[in-house]
């Protein structure tokens, strides 16, 4: 297996003058506890092609990733099943840029490679139509929470990386769990999410030369304006959730001069296709 390194993740993605239509899509949290979510994601991937010439995943397209040899082990589950569409997806001619995010940061080259998908830094500025759009995740963006952003630090690190990756996937998957566990403990014990900062925000796309910004993670889905510059917040996608129908795609459609933007949410319409969940 090859290790992924700085190098290979894409810092400026231009887009080439023939793309029609780009389907940006963040923290789907897909794997084996969201069957229906993943099972929508699947189903929407296959009418893609043709449909859309990019598909930028902008962070926590899965809910855990405990390192890319997860592709070469049996049993085979969603991972595998998502990475599959993915591939055949690139396969159609579809580009597919995948950001990783706060649970799957571990997503490298490896994984890259059966998918047939570009690995995005974070920021990674897009160039479309004239225009420069700076595109993250998310969960550097909200400075209040220093104890993550220490957590992030860490986990980041090419050495604990490394050890974490050495040990046997049945060991990194119960240490996955358990964090995952601490980390809803910690969630619920607090009033609120921490919220992307504006002020950061700003500096990040004055750094970029840039007045469009594009991230998830805060599940907050919104529009904000600040003069000139706009912040658009991608949702979450949920429907396995009692009473959750998102699963939101921005589409950007470059035309001569200016760019279209709508926001599509299949989850209404995954959340009538499929049946209700036995309780
Ligand atoms: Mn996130």
């Amino acid at each position: 297996m090859k290790k992924p390194s700085r190098s290979e993740l894409l810092r400026q993605l231009r887009a080439p003058a023939h793309w029609r239509a780009l389907a940006l899509a963040s923290d789907l949290h897909l794997g084996p506890q969201a069957p229906r979510t993943t099972a929508a994601f699947l189903r929407w991937l296959s009418e893609l092609a043709g449909r859309a010439d990019a598909l930028l995943l902008l962070g926590d397209l899965f809910e855990a990733w405990i390192g890319d040899d997860l592709l070469d082990h049996a049993p085979s589950d969603e991972h595998h099943e998502v990475c599959r569409a993915l591939a055949e997806l690139a396969g159609a001619g579809c580009f597919i840029g995948v950001q990783r995010g706060n649970r799957d940061f571990l997503l490298g080259e490896h994984f890259a490679a059966i998918c047939g998908a570009q690995l995005l830094d974070d920021p990674c500025v897009l160039e479309l139509s004239g225009q420069r759009i700076v595109l993250s995740h998310g969960d550097a963006l909200c400075t209040s929470d220093q104890a993550y952003l220490r957590w992030r630090e860490v986990c980041r690190d090419a050495q604990w990386q490394a050890r974490f990756l050495a040990q046997p996937l049945q060991a990194r998957s119960e240490q996955a769990a358990a964090a995952r566990a601490q980390s809803r403990q910690a969630q619920a014990s607090m009033e609120q999410l921490a919220d992307a900062d504006a002020a950061e925000a700003a500096l990040w796309l004055q750094r970029d030369r840039a007045a469009w910004l594009i991230h998830g993670h805060t599940h907050r889905p919104r529009e904000h304006w600040d003069g000139a510059r706009l912040r658009q917040v991608l949702s979450d996608w949920d429907l396995d959730t009692a009473g959750a129908a998102r699963a939101q795609v921005l589409w950007l459609r470059p035309a001569t001069g200016w760019i279209r933007v709508d926001r599509e949410n299949l989850g209404a319409r995954s959340a009538q296709a499929l049946p209700a969940r036995a309780t």
